[in-house]
């Protein structure tokens, strides 16, 4: 990448975090697109450390680490896709009650980073049984929110 295209990437990518929410997506559909995409990526990451935690998958340190690095910064993602009007009442998808009792579900985004966060700190000690430990709390944490906000 040239400096200039560097640069402009650069300016695109702080004025989308300066914008409101809406409007970073072109249609609502994209914001529905963006946050499950973020999911996917997080929960991706988050099953291999979980193939370790569960032995299927040997325990290394440095990829539990670095895979927890990944969940972080995806597990600042996905909330800014939920914008109003993406409701939906498909099962599995986004409930009305996202925005019915949003404070309660940005409360939930907020724990699950925090558990999130955590795990990053717990995989650093390079220690198995802390990631474990670290690991419940976040299933638990994304659990809360699908009960309550993911159409059963
Ligand atoms: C995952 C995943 C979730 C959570 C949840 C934990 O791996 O994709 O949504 O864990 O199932 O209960």
């Amino acid at each position: 990448m040239t400096n200039r295209s560097l640069l402009a990437a650069l300016a695109v990518a702080a004025a989308a975090v300066s914008m409101p929410a809406a409007a970073q997506f072109q249609k609502p559909e994209d914001a529905v697109k963006y946050r499950q995409s973020a999911m996917f990526v997080m929960a991706n990451h988050f099953g291999r450390i979980g193939a370790m935690v569960q032995g299927r998958a040997p325990y290394d340190a440095a990829t539990a680490t670095a895979n927890a690095e990944v969940v972080a910064t995806m597990s600042r993602l996905p909330f800014v896709g939920f914008v109003e009007g993406t409701a939906s009442t498909e099962k599995g998808k986004a409930s009305a009650a996202i925005w019915t009792k949003r404070a309660d579900f940005d409360a939930g985004a907020k724990k699950m980073q925090d558990e999130v966060a955590k795990l990053l700190a717990a995989a650093k000690t390079n220690n198995l049984d802390n990631i474990k430990a670290a690991f419940g709390e976040v299933g638990k944490s994304c659990k809360g929110c699908h009960d309550d906000y993911r159409n059963q």
